[in-house]
């Protein structure tokens, strides 16, 4: 098994030229307690860009998330409207799109959408949500969604979707809010590419096994490389579509989503700014500290979110060849907004902040005067350069205050 697994790795690599890093084995790294340099010597944003970023990203595909395939055209991508009707008081309009795209047989995605009634385009917002559209809305008409949902979900019965759910999840998606900010919202369950558990047989990994495999190689993507696929897919929609503004579209997410998030607005320069809301390991959170959740947690209680290889890293921090702070640097020059709680020390709060400290020089690069703060700022006192932070008190979770932060950062950066 290990022979034919090798072999096609090998396969794997003649097939993919640009996968044929010539990286050591995790195993082989040298140890270094001080966080990897972001720039590593680029001078200019040219430099960054045609050197450090684009080799950055490869070794975040190669050690924590694996590799995506590449990203399904616009032209092959089908959407559908199956609803589409006033609400919020006559001030906006609910949608919901069905999408399909390459492989013939991929599973659908479920894109809800709330946008402001109005002529011109308006900027908007999207995010992965943990239970189905129709936890993010009370609204009969929205889509029950028939695949597999967590069970310790409000309304979910051996892990399917029950009329009791709807709107078990509406206080973290206050669509009248972000209409009344000017914004629209879009949202699509994670699960509906990659249900949420530790088994590759089902959602989008198949369809991109080698012939003759059918467990993912070491360098292959988790669920969250698939997650960030499917909001990248969300995206191309959004931006065809003539009620958005194209150049304002930000992605957001909440904890695993947070963490998608941010490998999704690392991978794909159309996301015009990056939200993160207390993503923590293996998301905003600094890995060397060992404050929180450590890799050992989350590689052991969720063995499928990240690469095979990210696992070699556990009680190893010291030895990955990237930190945290690199997945926001290669964000620059567009705006990032990293939030925390209190109350979220399994995030580490000062781990999400020093990684917005080590990220600075690549903002700096392109002329921001960024990130100057040396300690966490009060609480609720957004720090809003162009790395955003903001620490609210109060415990894991997200809600209509924290996107009252991400609407008034937005506003700042987006402004036109
Ligand atoms: C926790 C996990 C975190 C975070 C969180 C969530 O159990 O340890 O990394 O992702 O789940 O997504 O709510």
């Amino acid at each position: 098994m290990k022979f034919l697994a090798s072999f096609l790795t090998f396969l794997a690599l003649i097939s993919f030229p640009s996968q044929a890093e010539n990286w050591p084995e995790p195993e082989k790294l040298p140890a270094s307690a001080a966080l990897p340099d972001v720039l590593a010597g680029a001078e200019s944003p040219a430099e960054w860009r045609s050197q450090r970023r684009s080799e950055i990203l490869r070794l975040f595909e190669h050690y924590v998330y694996g590799r995506s395939p590449e990203l399904p055209k616009l032209k092959d991508i089908r959407v559908q409207t199956r609803l589409k009707k006033e609400m919020f008081g006559g001030k906006g309009i609910l949608r919901e799109m069905v999408i399909n795209y390459p492989p013939e047989g991929a599973p659908p995605l479920h894109l809800l959408l709330a946008l402001p009634k109005q002529k011109q385009p308006v900027p908007a917002f999207v995010g992965l949500n943990f239970a189905g559209n129709h936890t993010c809305i009370a609204d009969p008409d929205v889509w029950l969604n028939e695949g597999w949902i967590p069970g310790r979900k409000k309304g979910v019965e051996d892990h399917r979707a029950t009329e009791a759910s709807r709107g078990s999840e509406a206080s973290r998606w206050p669509f009248e809010l972000a209409i009344e900010r000017g914004y629209a919202i879009a949202t699509l369950y994670h699960g509906d590419i990659d249900p949420d558990f530790a088994d590759f047989s089902n959602g989008i990994h198949p369809h991109f096994f080698l012939k003759g495999i059918d467990e993912p190689l070491a360098g292959d993507w988790g669920a969250i490389g698939a997650w960030a696929w499917s909001l990248r897919i969300a995206a191309s929609v959004l931006i065809a579509d003539p009620a958005i503004d194209g150049d304002r579209v930000c992605v957001m997410g909440h904890s695993r989503n947070g963490k998608t998030a941010l490998w999704a607005g690392a991978q794909d320069e159309r996301f015009a700014l990056v939200v993160s809301n207390q993503s923590g390991c293996g998301g905003a959170a600094l890995s060397r500290p060992r404050r929180g959740e450590k890799l050992v947690n989350i590689n052991t209680n969720f063995p499928h979110w990240f690469n095979q290889r990210f696992k070699d890293f556990n009680d190893r921090e010291d030895h990955l060849p990237i930190d945290q702070h690199q997945l926001l640097a290669l964000a620059a020059p567009r705006p990032v907004l990293v939030c925390s709680a209190t109350g979220d020390q399994w995030a580490d709060p000062e781990g999400e902040f020093g990684s917005c400290v080590a990220a600075a020089p690549a903002y700096q690069l392109y002329g921001f005067n960024d990130f100057k703060a040396a300690s966490l700022p009060p609480e609720n006192q957004l720090i809003d350069s162009r790395i955003g932070y903001h620490i609210r008190p109060g415990k894991h979770g997200i809600g209509a205050p924290d996107w009252t932060v991400f609407f008034d950062f937005a506003d700042k950066h987006l402004a036109h």
